[in-house]
């Protein structure tokens, strides 16, 4: 194992060149890759020279380069962090026992459900956002949507190398699926909802980065705690990589809040769309929007799955080791649940409770950076509070789907939702108005009207840097 990557046509620091087969086999899967990215990847811009970060090593000081490059030319490769040695399984029934280098037969299923379901949806964020790069608000956005699709095709090919090394002919064959589904596909959809949903415009896309790929950060949390090692080593470093997604989506939709603030102080009304803003009421149906469907991404609140993963070592806690405790046999979870179409608040067995024990880490790291937004409303000195809605509104997952709660959690009828449903949810009017904003700016340092600048630019560059060259 080495930290730095070796420069075979597949960039990797696991000894590719070792395993012929292995090789092969991933030489193989990559023209269908790059395939793939030509026919489903960014429309248009692939002959253009772009300001990428791209992943050199696993150290954590400078793991990263900066330069201009194609995208399909792009290094994808296979990053694991090194192995630490004498490593134990850190929760379940195989807890304090060595972690596996292998597949343990009698959860093997299970895992490749696990890492085919992660895999699935990182190609799925690229086809959701593929025609983002028409409709830029500056060279500096259109940047960071590259950089987030290169990385998710980078970690796409993290969960296609599990695949391969480890479940066999099965694995080929699921790491050529994770290339057919299209997101969005009636016949052939992706297999998490939220990644079935269109990301139409910026707004769409800030909210994704915001609270869809943090999803991503707690769900690689967690199969960062598992025994199954090689996995635990792939996520480590996919963790790395995710922060900018993350990054992007939150100062993406500050910096639209911070406009709707100074073009509503600019305005006798008060209106932001009056001079091409996104007024805050509708910034909060966006956010409402993709942090419900974000919600769903945990799986049902009650489910064996989880519980049975948790037991077999191989998807743990976000960050395990805080906790005391890591076998939760006969230890409980005080949650909400519907019983005989009531909310009550009662124990569930741990095990059984742990995506919504997942779902609740979330949701406070969720409402930290929502308090950060109202921090820049405050700042601007306009009365207005984003909010995250109840975990209950607008679920098509667990025990909350089969009824209808308002934004604050009151439980109503499925008629009283629709009646005021526009009010939470954007609808088409709202779409019409925000996609007819999106017009491009592709002159250096320019913003269009309905997003403030960044505080910084990337790497140290100023915001008026030419991110991607004309
Ligand atoms: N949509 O026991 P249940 C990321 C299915 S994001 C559709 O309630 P479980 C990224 C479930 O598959 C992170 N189906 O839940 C972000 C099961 O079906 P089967 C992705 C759903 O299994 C941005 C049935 O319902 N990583 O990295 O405990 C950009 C009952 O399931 C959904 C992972 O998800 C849904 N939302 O938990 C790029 C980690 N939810 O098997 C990338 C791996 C549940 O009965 N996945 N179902 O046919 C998992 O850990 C689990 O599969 C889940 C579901 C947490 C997703």
């Amino acid at each position: 194992m080495t930290a730095v990557l070796t420069d075979d046509k597949i960039p990797n620091n696991v000894n590719l060149g070792g395993d012929k087969r292995l090789q092969r086999a991933l030489e193989a899967w990559q023209p269908q890759f790059i395939d793939w990215w030509k026919q489903m990847g960014p429309v248009g811009w692939q002959d253009r020279d772009i300001y990428l970060r791209t992943a050199v090593s696993v150290e954590t000081e400078g793991w990263a380069h900066f330069d201009y490059v194609k995208m399909p030319d792009y290094r994808w490769g296979i990053f694991l962090e090194p192995k630490q040695a004498g490593r134990t399984h850190g929760f379940g029934d195989f807890h304090g026992e060595p972690v596996w280098d292998e597949v343990p037969g009698e959860h093997r299923n299970m895992l490749r459900r696990l890492i085919v379901t992660q895999g699935d949806t990182e190609p799925a964020s690229v086809e959701q956002q593929r025609d983002l790069g028409a409709t830029a608000p500056s060279l500096y956005d259109l940047r960071n949507l590259f950089q987030v699709n290169v990385e998710e095709g980078r970690h796409l090919w993290a969960m296609v190398y599990l695949l391969h090394t480890y479940f066999g002919r099965d694995g080929r064959e699921e790491a050529d699926e994770l290339l057919r589904r299209r997101s969005g596909d009636a016949d052939k959809p992706r297999i998490l909802g939220a990644f079935n949903e269109p990301t139409s415009h910026w707004l769409s896309f800030f909210m994704f980065t915001m609270f869809t790929d943090r999803d991503g950060k707690y769900q690689l949390s967690a199969l960062a705690e598992s025994g199954f090692d090689p996995l635990a080593r792939t996520c480590r470093f996919m963790l790395t990589e995710e922060a900018h997604h993350m990054f992007v989506g939150e100062t993406g939709v500050q910096r639209v809040v911070k406009r709707a603030c100074e073009l509503m102080k600019q305005d006798p009304n008060g209106d932001p769309r009056a001079h091409g803003g996104i007024d805050l009421p509708t910034i909060q149906k966006y956010l409402n929007l993709w942090y419900s469907l974000s919600l769903d991404l945990f799986g049902g609140e009650v489910s064996s799955n989880a519980a049975d993963a948790f037991a077999a070592g191989l998807k743990g806690r976000y960050k395990e080791d805080r906790y005391d405790e890591h076998k939760l046999v006969g230890s409980h979870f005080a949650m909400d649940v519907l019983e005989g179409g009531k909310v009550v608040h009662k124990d569930v067995a741990m095990r059984n409770a742990l995506n919504e024990v997942l779902r609740t880490e979330y949701i406070k790291d969720c409402q930290r950076g929502v308090d950060r937004w109202n921090k820049t409303i405050r700042d601007e000195g306009i009365a207005f509070e984003l909010r995250l809605p109840s975990n209950k509104f607008h679920r098509q997952i667990g025990m909350w789907a089969d009824c209808s709660f308002t934004p604050g959690g009151e439980l109503i009828d499925g008629a009283g939702f629709t009646a005021q449903r526009g009010e939470w949810l954007p609808d088409e009017s709202d779409e019409r108005y925000i996609k007819s904003l999106m017009q491009p700016v592709y002159e250096p340092g320019k913003m269009a009207s309905w997003i403030a600048p960044p505080n910084k630019g990337i790497n140290g560059l100023p915001n008026e840097f030419v991110y991607v060259k004309p």
